[in-house]
């Protein structure tokens, strides 16, 4: 029995020192030590013994015992401290990898277009208001003088919530409403989402946006309107820029007219920009109609006023040549890093 002990120390001392994990250190516990280990089916064969050997065996037993729990203790705390030290290395930082850089995100063409035209438009000592996207149809054309029988009026150009709610066509409504609620003199620039009815191509979106313009006080002619859309036009495309108008015909404006810039790529001599013609469609515009004064609570007889539209897409399209109006607003990074 003896001899039996020496090889179970001699037989755990070696498979101890050898084990490479805490589960491997576990089974050799059970192994030697378990209800069913080694060292226990000796200890269950002591009842044999004479009286004499039993409690020197016993005394080896537990003196095996005791060795073999040390070196479990041991074993495990070497493995622990190297697993440390291991865990240690793995995560030193290296403080000299050069970090990753952000990606910076910039403005959207359109907002950057439109934030110029608002500093541009503040300068001259406008307001910017705003106002509702889904409004009421008199808002968007009963008050402006757009009569019931108009084809802008039709479901194939608005979309209706309601008979009497549509998703507002134009940004007008908004002022509308500020003339209703405060009295000239009235500055105001109104930029903002507007929807019409249209099928997605390269011109067309159901959704774009306008800033529209409108300025009401005593004694407003045309000279006031061609002299602020001048000013406008020659800080945005340059102070080389002149202004061409057009008659033309609007509900809600009278006399009303159509106004192109001279190229500001060539100067007038005709180009692919303004498709050889010299001159660039921008914006309309025109003296508020005396019923639309009226419809809003302003004495056309005492007031005049002028106002004006910009179609924004159309603006940032000849600031950064934009040939589809689509890549607005899909998002992809690649168009929208340009800018
Ligand atoms: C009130 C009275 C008059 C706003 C105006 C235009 C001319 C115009 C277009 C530009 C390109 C629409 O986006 S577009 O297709 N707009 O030509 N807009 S005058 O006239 C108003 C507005 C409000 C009370």
């Amino acid at each position: 029995m003896k001899e039996k002990l020496a090889k179970i120390k001699s037989m755990a001392e070696e498979a101890l020192g050898s084990a490479k994990t805490l589960d491997t250190l576990e089974e050799l516990r059970v192994k030697f030590l378990g209800k069913k280990g080694e060292l226990t089916a000796v200890m269950k064969g002591m009842g044999a013994l004479s009286p004499e050997e039993r409690p020197k065996i016993g005394q080896l037993a537990n003196e095996v015992r005791d060795f073999i729990g040390t070196a479990l203790d041991e074993q495990k705390e070497k493995l622990l401290a190297a697993a440390e030290e291991q865990r240690i290395k793995d995560e030193t930082i290296d403080v000299t990898i050069p970090g990753n850089r952000p990606k910076k995100g910039g403005k959207h063409p359109l907002t950057s277009v439109l934030d110029d035209l608002k500093d541009i438009f503040i300068g001259m000592g406008f307001s910017i208001v705003d106002g509702p996207e889904v409004e009421l149809d008199y808002y968007n054309f009963e008050a402006l003088n757009i009569p019931k029988d108009h084809p802008a009026r039709d479901t194939q150009d608005t979309f209706y919530i309601n008979d009497n709610v549509v998703l507002r066509t134009q940004t007008s409504p908004v002022q509308v409403r500020t003339m209703e609620k405060q009295k000239p003199p009235i500055r105001i620039i109104s930029p903002g989402r507007v929807y019409r009815s249209d099928a997605v191509d390269a011109t067309h979106s159901p959704v774009f946006h306008q800033v529209e313009g409108l300025v009401i006080d005593k004694g407003i002619t045309m000279a006031d309107l061609k002299g602020t859309l001048e000013l406008f036009a020659k800080k945005l495309y340059g102070e080389n820029t002149r202004l061409r108008f057009r008659p033309h015909h609007f509900p809600f404006t009278e006399p009303s007219a159509e106004v192109d810039i001279s190229c500001f790529n060539c100067g007038g001599e005709g180009c692919r920009i303004c498709k050889g013609e010299g001159w660039i469609e921008i914006l309309g515009c025109g003296m508020v109609h005396p019923k639309v004064l009226k419809n809003c609570g302003i004495d056309p007889d005492v007031y005049s006023g002028f106002a004006f539209g910009i179609g924004l897409e159309r603006v940032t399209q000849f600031r950064y040549d934009v040939t589809d109006m689509r890549l607005y607003y899909e998002n992809d990074v690649r168009f929208l890093s340009q800018f």
